[in-house]
């Protein structure tokens, strides 16, 4: 059993995730066909201030799953018409859950049939009767590391912007919200200007702090809403909702302007850094042909002589 994920399937579910707060509840899908074992369940964690959806016919897992999005599954081992198992693997079909964190509360108490079940997509055993603490915590823990390996997941490790992948994601969201609300929308790419002169002169460490500090920079300087990434080595990308192409090239030419004017240090002396950047609007396109069109800019920014915007 081996699966190519769908990478565009799997960041819509970390989206949802990144979006909650890190105090949101977590969402446990409780799949037991006991009644009063999947009430118990739901009643230590909802205690614990969880968020559960019951399911007592593992026939109704596959719509509990679209429908709810758990971030974490308990599951009997042992159901009418299907075992944990079988539900356990027809899950991890699924590209949006391929990691969801599946956790087996059974009473069976053969360790070689454990072992069998975890090897089949499970990620934890927990034998009943289970002790409440226990259960809770460990629902807590499998809930915490799976949003945080998906939070890292969609960022760049340098400069903790977003990455290529997630960039281009929240660009095709935006386009479709753009389209459905008839509001404008724009997209630019940045590339500093002769950023390799940077790490021959000063070394590759200062040229990482170079980009640490325009990524800073960016953050700081662009509204909450627009979507910041690292397309690329020294390449940038941002997605500026609610803007349209007049009001984004005068945004990014003022941030262009001040960042120019700080100083990098390097030793003793310091140096200044330009960047080129080229933007596109449009909401009747999908986001590659935007990507097209703003690097298309780009090039004629970068042809005019860099340190330029342009569209
Ligand atoms: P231009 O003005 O035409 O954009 O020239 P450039 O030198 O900026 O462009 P070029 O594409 O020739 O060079 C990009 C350089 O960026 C080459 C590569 O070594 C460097 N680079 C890519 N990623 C990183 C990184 O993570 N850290 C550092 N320090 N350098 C990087
Ligand atoms: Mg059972
Ligand atoms: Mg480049
Ligand atoms: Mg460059």
């Amino acid at each position: 059993f081996h699966k190519v994920v769908d990478l565009g399937q799997l960041i819509e579910k970390i989206e949802e995730y990144t979006n909650a707060s890190p105090l949101d509840p977590y969402k446990v899908l409780v799949v037991d066909d006991s009644r009063a074992q999947a009430r118990y369940i739901e009643n230590v964690l909802t205690k614990a201030g969880m968020t559960t959806c019951v399911i007592t016919d593992p026939m109704q897992v596959l719509i509990a799953l679209n429908d709810f999005s758990p971030e974490i599954v308990i599951m009997d081992m042992y159901m009418p018409g299907c075992t944990g198992m079988e539900l356990a693997r027809v899950i991890r079909q699924q590209d949006k859950f391929h990691s969801v964190p599946i956790i087996y509360l059974s009473a069976e108490d053969d360790i070689n049939k454990q072992l069998h079940a975890m090897s089949l997509g499970g990620d934890d055993f927990l034998t009943k009767p289970i002790n409440p603490k226990h259960l809770a915590s460990t629902i807590h823990n499998r809930g915490r590391r799976a949003r945080s390996l998906l939070a890292l997941m969609i960022r760049d490790s340098l400069t903790g912007l977003y990455n290529h992948t997630h960039t281009l994601y929240l660009l095709e969201n935006e386009i479709a919200k753009a389209h459905q609300n008839g509001t404008k929308l724009t997209f630019a790419m940045l590339d500093i200007d002769f950023f390799k002169k940077i790490n021959d002169s000063y070394g590759h460490p200062i040229g990482d702090r170079v980009l640490k500090s325009l990524s800073l920079f960016l953050k700081q300087r662009l509204r909450k809403t627009d979507h910041i990434g690292r397309y690329g080595g020294e390449e940038f990308a941002i997605v500026l909702p609610n803007t349209s192409e007049n009001d984004a090239k005068i945004i990014l030419n003022e941030i262009r302007e001040k960042f120019a004017e700080l100083q990098q240090p390097a030793g003793n002396s310091e140096f200044h850094v330009t960047f080129s950047c080229g933007v596109a609007s449009g909401t009747h396109e999908n986001a590659q042909l935007i990507c097209e069109r703003a690097d298309n800019a780009l090039y004629d920014a970068k042809r005019a002589g860099r340190n330029a915007v342009r569209s």
